[in-house]
């Protein structure tokens, strides 16, 4: 291999930021220190250099017109009964507070919703065999979806009823799909696969979604100059755009990826840095669609290519992947995870990336300038993600060639295998993983044959063994220490004998702490939670997915209200959420939605309506009166953890559950009583 130099960025880094004080994961805190030797700058430098805005991350700027920025912070004397702060419009801080959280979910509704779309388009597309690139892979999951759409499974032949064509039922349920991002009448279809009582909660309080498109569009409306003025209003505009995106674009995409691509079941992997080989071409996939990324697996795993590879001296090709691609790779083909948001300018500065390939949503624009330095090919993908560097390539993403563009891409990161330089360091640390828990998996592992529900989780959490259950899920954010939040908080809840779901960099952080083995379960668990994880051989957090997969939550959650003895809604569950280290808008709408679905969910790292303590009362407090459900807010980890774990144990004590603690099963007279109580 030719020896190359690193051109290093014309600044150099000033001010350093301590690895060790910005992640609690070595081969971080190792690449974080080879980035300052080789004087590249990275996120961590540039958190350190910068600090956020106070009025920002208050939530009371309002930039919405150009007589602004209105700057309407908490005076630092704090504010006095008549809290007589106003923009120039008159507009308070409650009014810009809620403008700018809907805006906030407007944004992360229309990230998930437009990816589903997206593949709501290849998937007609499959169904009406305009690509032979996919096929539907998995019919099973077509057939227990196509209800929903209101398309029928069978048709009736000579007075008998006959299973019909897999490939019209696939055409129709495509169509009625793309059909709810903007249809002129009713309500999304997907809103009756919630429990009832939570579908008649969302049509008393008028926020039933009509299409997915018009939510998002209403949102921008009605936070324009003169619009919409009333926090309370504002919210419900906003919790309906939520729910379209969870109960709709989310979980659409969820499924109709899972059609085309298949329904994950748990397989092994691993995560971290210390997944790239040295010997080996890298390509590092990055982003959220699985699209391109599904075809990419396919050739770089296909024997040309292999032999490509050996051609030009490599062992072979590692794929590897960073956000939640990265998740959707995982779960379907066992691809190794090779880091979370926090680590994609480290995943190059290994100086063993030969390509980083990214769609959609997630990606730094600094990851071009950290290639810059290394003889990485930093490839995008997607005609609505594009980058200003001009050592970017665009090779746009055709699904009538998606083949073709797969094997360009390959073929770039293996040519570009003997341009690597002499600066290689790729860090050991990688951890062990089970993933690939879908609502099915679950079911499979944890459910009741006979009942073929979540009877046997049910029945754990009534015996209770198992206390909750709690989803943990989204981002890291650099203005916190990197997975610290994420790895205390899921401990917390596991040593308190909480079953941990997780999806997103979440997932990808207990992964990379070994987490989701199921091995761990005698270290980390309560008694209760480890036997049943022993028993069961599952490890204690799931893996559920990416953040679309988070629709696998609120399904997962109505299975277990479907299955008995736990009440009528998902509000009267033991169940709690959190998103430890959030930072993108998706999550806002994720919260939004799960709040809205019933379920307690706190935020760690920031709050954006601290400015606006009315607003911000509101959806703490007086949103559980309308949904079950309501945000907090905790930087603490332990304490974040332990408010959940209260929340678990509010729940229990309602259903009466909150005294039973032995260890026997319960039969089925008393699970009958519970059931009726
Ligand atoms: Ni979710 Fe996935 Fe990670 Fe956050 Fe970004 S990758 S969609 S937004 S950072 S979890």
């Amino acid at each position: 291999m030719p020896e190359t130099k690193i051109t290093r960025l014309e600044k150099k880094v000033e001010k350093k930021v301590i690895p060790q004080e910005a992640s609690i994961d070595p081969a971080t805190q190792q690449m974080i220190a080879r980035a300052q030797e080789l004087k590249i700058e990275t996120v961590f430098d540039r958190a350190l250099k910068m600090k956020p805005c106070n009025i920002g991350a208050q939530g009371t700027c309002c930039k919405n017109c150009s007589m602004g920025p209105c700057r309407l912070p908490l005076p630092k004397s704090g504010i006095d009964e008549e809290d007589d702060r106003k923009g120039l419009c008159g507009a308070t801080p409650n009014t810009i507070a809620a403008r700018n959280f809907i805006r906030m979910v407007a944004g992360g509704a229309a990230a998930h919703s437009d990816h589903g779309r997206g593949v709501a388009e290849i998937f007609l597309s499959a169904a009406k065999k305009e690509t032979d690139v996919y096929k539907i892979k998995d019919p099973g999951k077509l057939l227990s979806i196509a209800p929903w759409f209101n398309v029928e499974t069978t048709i009736e032949k000579e007075g008998e009823q006959v299973d019909r064509d897999i490939d019209e039922i696939a055409v129709e349920v495509g169509e009625k799909a793309l059909n709810e991002w903007g249809k002129s009448n009713g309500e999304l279809l997907y809103l009756k696969r919630a429990p009832a009582t939570l579908y008649e909660k969302w049509g008393a309080n008028g926020v039933r979604p009509r299409n997915i498109d018009r939510e998002i569009v209403e949102i921008m409306h009605r936070t324009h100059i003169g619009v919409d003025q009333d926090y309370k209003n504002l919210i419900k505009q906003g919790t309906r755009a939520a729910i379209a995106d969870g109960w709709g674009g989310s979980m659409m995409a969820t499924d109709l990826q899972d059609v085309l691509f298949g329904t994950p079941y748990p397989l092994e992997s691993e995560a971290n840095l210390g997944v790239m080989k040295a010997d080996h071409v890298n390509i590092v996939i990055h982003g959220h669609e699985p699209i391109l990324s599904e075809v990419i697996v396919a050739v770089a795993q296909s024997k040309e290519m292999e032999a490509y590879a050996k051609s030009k001296g490599a062992k072979g090709i590692q794929l590897s992947g960073i956000c939640c691609t990265a998740n959707e790779v995982l779960q379907r083909h066992g691809v190794p995870l090779c880091g979370t948001f926090l680590q994609q300018e480290l995943a190059i500065v290994t100086g063993a990336c030969d390509a980083m390939v990214v769609d959609i949503q997630c990606i730094f624009q600094n990851v071009a300038n950290v290639a810059k330095c290394f003889h990485t090919k930093l490839i995008t993908t997607h005609p609505i993600a594009k980058m200003e560097q001009e050592n970017v390539i665009h090779i746009e993403f055709d699904e009538h060639y998606a083949l073709d563009d797969a094997k360009r891409i390959v073929k770039i990161a293996v040519d570009n295998f003997c341009n690597r330089g002499v600066d290689v360091m790729i860090p050991h640390q990688k951890g062990s993983q089970v993933a690939g828990f879908g609502v099915e998996a679950i079911k499979y592992h944890l459910g009741g044959t006979f009942r073929g529900s979540y009877y046997t989780l049910n029945d754990n959490i009534i015996n209770g063994r198992i206390r909750g259950v709690a989803g943990v899920v989204g981002c890291n954010n650099a203005r916190t220490r990197h997975n610290e939040g994420h790895i205390a908080i899921v401990k917390e809840l596991l040593k308190n004998d909480v079953l941990v779901l997780t999806t997103g960099c979440n997932g990808i952080a207990c992964a990379m702490e070994g987490l989701l083995m199921p091995g761990t379960a005698s270290a980390h668990c309560g008694p209760g939670l480890a036997e049943v994880c022993e028993t069961v051989g599952i490890p204690p957090v799931l893996h559920m997915g990416s953040c679309v997969d988070n629709s696998r939550i609120l399904l997962a959650a109505t299975e277990m209200v479907k299955a008995g003895g736990l009440g009528k809604d998902i509000s009267d569950l033991p169940v709690a959420g959190s998103a430890p280290e959030w930072m993108s808008e998706k999550a806002i709408s994720i919260g939004q939605y799960f709040v809205a679905s019933g379920v307690y969910t706190v935020f760690g790292v920031t709050f954006p309506t601290t400015g606006a303590p009315v607003f911000q009362k509101y959806l703490f407090e007086e949103f559980e009166n309308l949904y079950g459900g309501k945000w907090d807010f905790e930087i603490d980890p332990i304490q974040h953890a332990r408010k959940m774990i209260a929340h678990i144990d509010k729940k229990r004590q309602a259903l009466g559950i909150n005294k039973i603690r032995e260890r026997k099963m319960m039969d089925m007279a008393t699970r009958r009583d519970l059931e009726t109580a």
